[in-house]
């Protein structure tokens, strides 16, 4: 079945499963409810919600997100409410993303640093500012304790009966019982956050342990359905959108919906087809001319728009970005550009730009999202004013179905 089908029926207000609250006046008995496929058929209501709203939203809208947002900028660190987007562009992102790495190990901080309780505190923050969660996860190797660039063959070692599927296990256990914590109360319920998980990306390269070319294709597809079956059916979280997310340098644009459903899970284990493109976008490491790039990019997105509506689902793109920032005109000139250009190309339904590592604690010329004063800045506010661009302050609400 593909996954987003709305079915209209009529239903009594307090029997419906997708409306956040049952808060209606009696004499609106009636209402209607939207049947969302989700890869969780019992995903919560504000879970199913957010999919749909990401759908109905990218009708003319793109969503616009950065990594590690509201932990550290270039020149700060762990400040409450700062943020490089808003003191740039004047508004949060619309989506957060975030980074378990090192989670495994117990550690408190993860791999860049980011303490995991402040974690905590920040992805609910934004959440109840309206703002959309998506965790991505560099796990460090099951067998070698290498980090996730240990090129090892990981795989069919942490399958199910094989010698480190315990690791797995218990990698997905920290993993739920971080996710546990991810609670709140906004609308007066308690209730859990919704997250966009992007389990295992980029799998079609071969730099992390999930690679292709150092695993099996079936054995990835494997991974994939194990983890979903065991966060939904064992653990039952109820609160996760599951992304995918090859990347765009390993996929050959004239053939891009093979080389992109390289061990693709099956429509059932997916919500959301994303795609990381990092190498139409100013990857200095890509042969083309800038001509070619723009049209190469312009491509990726109208066929990862299309492949998604084709298997049912939301498409988006899960990562991307200009290291340091060159071009002073990238966000106007090649992101929006390419997001705008076609009725194809604007039904992406969000886009995520890489973390501003904090120049003086962890890496010098590491950020993809402009800070006050660097020369992107200006170009960044017309980017954030463009009507087909949305940032928090510009999101409906997210997390119920209103009534038509
Ligand atoms: C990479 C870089 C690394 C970082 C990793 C996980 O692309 O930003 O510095 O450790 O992502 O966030």
């Amino acid at each position: 079945m593909n996954g987003l089908s709305y079915n209209v029926a009529w239903l009594p207000v307090c029997a419906m499963v997708l409306l956040a609250a049952c808060s209606t006046p009696s004499q609106e008995s009636e209402r209607a409810a939207v049947h969302v496929d989700t890869v969780d058929p019992d995903a919560t209501a504000e879970t199913k919600a957010l999919l749909y709203n990401l759908d109905q939203v990218r009708a003319r809208a793109t969503l616009f997100g950065h990594q590690d947002d509201l932990a550290y900028g270039v020149n700060w660190r762990d400040e409450p409410g700062r943020s490089d987007v808003k003191e740039t562009a004047g508004a949060y992102p619309a989506v957060y993303g975030w980074e378990l790495g090192d989670l495994e190990r117990d550690s408190l901080d993860n791999l860049d640093g980011v303490n995991f309780e402040k974690m905590k505190g920040w992805i609910r923050e934004g959440y109840e500012r309206g703002g959309v969660v998506t965790i991505a996860w560099h796990m460090n190797h099951p067998v070698t304790d290498g980090n996730a660039w240990d090129r090892t063959p990981g795989i069919a070692p942490i399958l199910p009966d094989s010698s480190h599927h315990h690791v797995l296990v218990q990698n997905l256990d920290k993993f739920a019982a971080f996710v546990a914590d991810l609670r709140s109360s906004k609308g007066g319920r308690d209730h859990p956050i919704p997250l966009i998980f992007r389990p295992w990306h980029e799998h079609n390269g071969d730099w992390f342990w999930w690679g292709k070319g150092l695993n099996a294709e079936a054995d990835y597809v494997a991974l994939w359905r194990f983890t979903v079956e065991y966060l939904r059916d064992v653990k039952g979280l109820r609160n996760l959108l599951y992304a995918f997310s090859p990347d765009r340098s390993r996929i050959d644009i004239e053939r891009f919906n093979d080389d992109y459903l390289y061990a693709f899970p099956g429509d059932d284990y997916v919500d959301i087809m994303g795609l990381d493109n990092y190498w139409d976008v100013g990857q200095p490491s890509s042969p083309e001319d800038s001509t070619q790039k723009a049209d190469n990019l312009r491509r990726s997105l109208r066929y990862t728009v299309e492949l998604a509506e084709a298997h049912g689902k939301v498409p988006a793109m899960t990562e991307t970005g200009s290291n340091a920032l060159p071009n002073p005109t990238w966000y106007t000139g090649t992101l929006l550009s390419a997001i705008r250009h076609d009725e194809a190309t604007r039904r992406l339904a969000y886009v995520v730009v890489w973390r501003n590592a904090n120049a003086q604690f962890d890496r010098p010329d590491h950020f993809y999202a402009p800070y006050p004063g660097h020369p992107a800045a200006e170009d960044f506010v017309k980017f954030r004013n463009d009507p087909a661009i949305l940032f928090e302050a510009d999101l409906p609400p997210m997390y119920r179905i209103s009534p038509e």
